[in-house]
């Protein structure tokens, strides 16, 4: 324990010298992360007697990613002992940053929808509720990206070995897990039965502290990892085989943004998460179990963590003994789901043959929800085409979303016109039968990662200006406003903004050895890559640039670096080929003495949580133009606003939100809009070859796009190309272009009037409070989850 500076280096001073090898950085590192952990566990076991004693509601979030990113700087930062820590270990000789760099980067995720759960369980914490995390420990988090002549290559990560230290093995909350086997009916009146042969996979908690805002409250995010089980569950023959499969379950995540694969893995990764958190939730219980819904609310992050509900039904009907009727009124008063797509390839369908093979008293389940959801459906008078859509098994087809919008008490879109697009459209029937059931909880961020510790010096700022109280209520930014004119106020935010970008642009010459203006436009376009978030044609614009720089001697427009980073999913093709060529244009214009002076090209390799916590806070321009509708809120859009970036964007997700809270003065908006998009996907009116035609300036990209001279070293460019010709642009990559051009240029014409630029950044800041996670994690406690905060400690 250390509570002072003094108290502090005392102590680790201590443990260095106990250490017998010379001492590394790594070794430091470990040293203080362990002294942290160690501060840190007194109210760990507070906070969680206090659970139980006060027998408070708990809110368990299901889901199958949580990209935390590093925790050293963000732990020390909400025990608010940052300064403390980094002053001591200076006197020592050491640099506090440098130590944090020394901490694995815990990739359990892909993009927003691990990163949303991260900033929630950062919200609920230092919301002081109780809300805890239940996820997978795996080995390998996302692969990380190493770029090889341009193309993306995927190198498989090891987390755990590379130990961060963070979390705890519970031995002592070990569950079983039954896959296959056959199903035995119990004969009677209810639905129960038993199964057997089924075979065992052992479920090991690993425990992680989520520290809230001011220490105190301190959460739990539990991660399981698959183990062989004991003796007397392991198959009499081949244990070796069994082995391999039992620890393939939390071997690795699934690679995949908005795509769904449909593999076995997969669903049995899934079953895995939801069976051992269930289990514990029930036996750890002090209630009787019809009191569930009051005690416990499930919210499932997506339908990965879908079969919780027909896991639940099994417990209940089989371990409890409860009669259909009871296991369902439970289970449909304590579990609720976001959905974060209307993509069609990323809505989960499981064939039912193996969702029978590898769960089989789960698919037998399942079929009786959905004979009685038809039985109901069947009072009513709906045509086939409703019936289609009402139906859980289809064709064979198990889909997964009506299940989960079936057994849960709420449903919610991430974002207000991904809302409504879910209940006028896509879930139009379910909406209709539940019509209460629906409601809209737009995202949100921590403000305490990604402004107070990202940008420490436009947090110092603002605080200098409106005092602190932001901080604990973001939404306090309001009081910005007075200063947007104020000159002195935008002075020194200009300097802020160009210190993070001397940052940056260091960090980038020593890591990736890259040269860049710092004094240049700084814009991004930083999150996975796929067709809809279009950086294709982000691309494309820039290489109609430089054509115009090559044509037009008179046309030299101010420097500008753009940024890409992001990965690709690794079997994603056209994305793949997408990076490929931002990075052959990239070679060569970078390399072109007169474009170069005005056009710059940087590719982030590896982009993930800890780079990304140096990239938003050296924006001007923050590029969200996913192709309207198809961008259920976007995250990122709301990172950049909150460092002052001003959005460059379509009309979708929660860009629409920003705007609001903004006005339209301050962000660039451009495109065709959701209804157009629709209309169009709905009527066949569009075709991108009438553009090629008619338009020159396009007609010439896509020529020296097809003849190769655009795309040298890039031999291969059938994807991109099929895309756009005999797909027709399904992403409106085309339609939108000329638009966007334009909407560069008027960028740069207020960009060039610096204090109508610094003000529209100043009030992008002031207006960002409501898209703080704290916001979006009440809102979700007050209308769905009804948490208690802990007052009173
Ligand atoms: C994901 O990150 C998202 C949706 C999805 O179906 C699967 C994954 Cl892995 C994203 C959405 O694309 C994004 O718009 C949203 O902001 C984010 O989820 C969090 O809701």
């Amino acid at each position: 324990m250390f509570y002072s500076k003094e108290e502090f280096k005392e102590n680790f001073s201590m443990r260095l010298e106990q250490q017998e090898q010379p001492v590394t950085l790594q070794t430091a590192y470990s040293i203080l992360a362990g002294m942290v952990r160690e501060f840190v566990k007194r109210d760990w076991n507070e906070t969680n007697h206090f659970y139980q004693n006060e027998q408070r509601k708990q809110l368990y979030y299901f889901s199958i990613e949580f990209l935390i990113g590093r925790m050293l700087g963000q732990n020390l930062m909400n025990l608010t002992i940052y300064e403390l820590v980094n002053e001591g270990l200076g006197e020592l000789g050491y640099d506090l940053a440098e130590l944090e760099e020394q901490e694995p980067e815990p990739g359990l995720g892909n993009g927003g929808l691990g990163r949303l759960a991260a900033c929630f369980m950062d919200s609920l914490a230092s919301l002081q509720m109780p809300g805890h995390g239940c996820g997978i420990r795996y080995r390998g988090g996302l692969f990380s990206q190493v770029l090889k002549d341009g193309f993306q290559t995927e190198h498989p990560t090891d987390w755990i070995n590379d130990s961060a230290g963070w979390d705890i093995r519970r031995e002592d909350l070990a569950t079983y897990i039954p896959f296959f086997g056959e199903v035995q009916p119990e004969h009677g009146q209810r639905f129960k039965a038993s199964l057997t042969n089924a075979e065992w996979v052992k479920a090991v908690p690993y425990d992680m502290p989520i520290v809230g805002a001011y220490g105190k409250t301190v959460n739990t995010l539990r991660l399981w990892q698959a183990e062989l089980p004991e003796q007397h569950l392991l198959p009499k023959a081949d244990v070796e085989t069994y082995k391999q499969h039992v620890v393939a379950i939390s071997d690795r995540l699934y690679p995949d943004d908005s795509t769904e694969e449909g593999k076995i893995l997969r669903l049995k990764q899934q079953y895995f998460l939801c069976s051992a958190s269930l289990q514990t939730i029930l036996k750890n219980r002090d209630f009787p179990v019809s009191a569930l819904p009051k005690h416990v609310a499930i919210q499932i992050n997506d339908t990965h963590p879908a079969l919780a509900i027909p896991e639940l039904m099994r417990l209940l009907l089989d371990g409890e003994g409860l009669s259909w009727e009871e296991a369902w009124g439970i289970t449909t008063h304590t579990i609720s789901y976001t959905n974060h797509t209307i993509l069609e390839e990323a809505m989960e369908k499981w064939d039912s043959s193996m969702l029978e093979q590898l769960l089989p008293r789960i698919y037998m389940i399942i079929q009786e929800i959905d004979r009685r959801f038809k039985e109901k459906c069947h009072q009513e008078n709906l045509d086939s085409e409703a019936k289609k859509k009402l139906s859980i098994i289809e064709d064979g087809i198990v889909k997964m979303a009506t299940l989960a919008v079936v057994g849960s008490y709420k449903v919610n879109g991430v974002a207000k016109l991904h809302t409504e697009i879910l209940k006028m459209r896509e879930m139009k029937e379910l909406n209709e039968h539940f019509p209460h059931k629906f409601h809209n909880k737009t995202n949100g961020i921590t403000h305490r990662r990604w402004l107070m510790k990202a940008n420490p010096e436009l947090s110092s700022l603002i605080t200098s200006v409106i005092g602190n109280e932001w901080t604990k209520d973001p939404v306090k930014l309001h009081q910005l406003n007075e200063f947007v004119q104020d000159p002195v106020f935008l002075g020194d935010f200009k300097s802020v903004k160009q210190q993070k970008k001397n940052q940056l642009t260091e960090y980038l010459e020593k890591n990736q050895t890259i040269k860049i203006d710092p004094e240049s436009i700084f814009d991004m376009h930083i999150k996975r890559f796929h067709g809809y978030k279009r950086q294709l044609m982000n691309i494309f614009h820039i290489q109609m640039l430089y054509n115009r720089i090559k044509e037009d001697s008179a046309y030299r427009p101010y420097p500008r670096t753009f940024f890409f980073g992001g990965k690709a999913a690794k079997s994603y093709r056209f994305a793949k080929q997408v990076i490929k060529l931002i990075n052959t244009v990239a070679e060569k214009i970078n390399n072109d003495p007169v474009a170069s002076k005005h056009l710059h090209i940087v590719f982030v390799e590896d982009y993930n949580v800890s780079r990304a916590e140096k990239m938003f806070p050296a924006a001007d321009i923050s590029e969200q133009i996913s192709t309207a509708s198809k961008e259920a809120s976007g995250t990122g859009n709301m990172k950049f606003m909150m460092n002052g970036a001003i959005t460059l964007g379509t009309f979708d997700g929660a860009n629409i939100e920003i705007v609001e809270q903004i006005g339209d003065d301050n962000a660039f908006i451009f495109g065709v809009t959701a209804q157009q998009v629709m209309q169009f996907e709905e009527e066949k009116t569009y075709h991108a070859r009438e553009i090629i035609e008619k338009d020159r300036e396009i007609g010439q990209l896509i020529s020296e796009l097809l003849s190769g001279k655009l795309s040298k070293g890039l031999e291969n460019i059938d994807f991109i190309r099929s895309q756009i010709i005999d797909e027709n642009d399904p992403y409106f990559v085309l339609k939108d272009l000329q638009h966007y051009a334009r909407t560069h240029n008027r960028v740069l014409a207020v960009y060039e009037d610096t204090l109508a630029w610094q003000e529209m950044s100043a009030v992008n800041i002031a207006q960002s409070g409501i898209f703080s996670s704290d916001r979006t994690i009440q809102q979700y406690s007050d209308e769905v989850w009804d948490l208690e905060k802990i007052y009173s400690r």
